[in-house]
């Protein structure tokens, strides 16, 4: 089932300059780019963001990393896309992402782990919704897309 779901490359994604890397690996995968800007997360997004952290003895520290230097924000989209880009990331510790994913091969610290996706389809939908404006997401498809998905 095709679906979207938000990612964000972190600040050391931008800094470390992995924002091509990353993307590509999620268009290897299969996955296509529906909406993508570069921004500035201001503290009023970061809250609403990572509201479900509030309070937790990560949360100052999350919200100054997310804060600090631009972010790649973009709607991913393709068959399961939420799972598909979840597995792809790896596990949110990278010291215990698998080799092969992305935090896995390329991040070492949990504070740093290079990019964000939704862990749900009903995160999806609200992420989507506090990142994107309905008229910045195309809906398009790519001629390869009928070798990627038989449906
Ligand atoms: P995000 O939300 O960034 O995609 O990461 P995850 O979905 O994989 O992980 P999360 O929501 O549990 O954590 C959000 C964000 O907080 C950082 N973090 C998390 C941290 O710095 N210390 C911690 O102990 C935890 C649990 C990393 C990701």
């Amino acid at each position: 089932m095709t679906q979207r779901t938000l990612v964000l490359l972190k600040p050391d994604s931008i800094q470390r300059g992995l924002a091509g890397e990353i993307i590509g690996r999620l268009e290897h995968r299969g996955l296509r780019i529906a909406a993508a800007k570069l921004i500035r997360v201001d503290e009023d997004l970061a809250h609403r963001h990572y509201g479900e952290h509030v309070g937790k003895p990560f949360f100052d520290g999350l919200v100054r990393f997310i804060t600090a230097a631009p972010v790649m924000a973009m709607v991913i989209e393709g068959e399961a896309a939420v799972a598909s880009v979840r597995a792809a990331m790896g596990a949110t510790n990278p010291l215990d992402a698998a080799p092969g994913s992305i935090r896995g091969d390329l991040a070492l610290s949990i504070g740093m782990n290079l990019i964000h996706g939704s862990d749900s389809e009903e995160s999806a939908e609200r992420e989507i919704d506090l990142f994107f404006s309905p008229g910045e997401i195309l809906d398009y498809t790519r001629d390869v897309d009928r070798w990627i998905t038989e449906s």
